[in-house]
């Protein structure tokens, strides 16, 4: 059995980890889960005990969650494709300190933002939590420059995962309408760079349920009902 991604919509921080496995040109199922019904959902949480997105499922029947797991396994596989590192290298130490700051500082940064959009609130309460997103999107973003310090790519000399979940949070301030992203040059190039990868553009048309084009690892979806089944079976 090939892996298989359950990624979560809309506007899921799975992103990433789809386009990961579209570089990374492994074969793969993509099973689409519904947020925040079918994510919430008993059924869901026999997939991903907590509730969240992304989950992947390996040709074993093992369950590997979270982001930094999810992409942690392709880089270890990708060795060979310039994805991920050695062990140890300084472009390990590397990808992990900028999956590190993406995971815990950028993607944290938009959870006052989605919050406020997500639970009833008084006016007052909703303006208050918007303010305080605003003022960590603006923060994480003035870091992330610091941290590109010019660079082209947030690893090394050419794209990595890092890259691929970057974009993923990336495009989030493009909902939420926060930054002027221009005013930060390195972390603009880098989104503008990306805008144009094929991946890229697939996850893009994967989420918003539109034709989309793999490089030829991508074998079509899954339901959560058949990858249940399958989990019944291997039990
Ligand atoms: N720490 C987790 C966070 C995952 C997470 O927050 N996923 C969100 C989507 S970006 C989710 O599934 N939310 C459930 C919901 O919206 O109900 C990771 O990095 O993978």
């Amino acid at each position: 059995m090939p892996l298989t991604l359950f990624y979560g919509v809309p506007e899921g921080c799975s992103f990433g980890s789809i386009v990961a496995l579209e570089w990374s040109g492994v074969q793969y199922n993509l099973c689409r889960v519904d947020m925040p019904e079918t994510v919430s959902g008993v059924d869901y949480k026999r997939i991903n005990a907590v509730g969240e997105t992304p989950t992947l499922m390996l040709p074993d029947g093992r369950l590997v969650s979270e982001s930094m797991a999810i992409l942690g396994h392709i880089a270890a596989k990708t060795i060979d494709k310039g994805l991920g590192f050695a062990p140890g290298s300084p472009e390990d130490d590397r990808l992990k300190q900028m999956l590190a700051f993406l995971n815990t500082c950028f993607f944290n940064a938009f959870s006052p933002l989605w919050y406020a959009i997500e639970h009833p609130l008084t006016d007052e309460a909703r303006e208050a939590l918007r303010a305080y997103g605003i003022a960590k999107v603006e923060h994480a973003h003035a870091q992330l420059e610091t941290l590109l310090d010019g660079r082209k790519w947030l690893v090394g000399d050419g794209k990595s995962l890092a890259d691929a979940y970057f974009m993923g949070i990336a495009r989030w301030n493009d909902f939420h309408k926060v930054v002027d992203r221009t005013a930060y040059p390195a972390l603009n190039g880098l989104y503008q760079r990306l805008l144009d990868d094929p991946a890229v553009r697939f996850a893009h048309a994967i989420e918003h349920a539109e034709e989309a084009t793999s490089a030829g690892g991508f074998l079509g979806h899954v339901t959560l009902g058949d990858m249940l089944g399958r989990l019944e079976k291997a039990a």
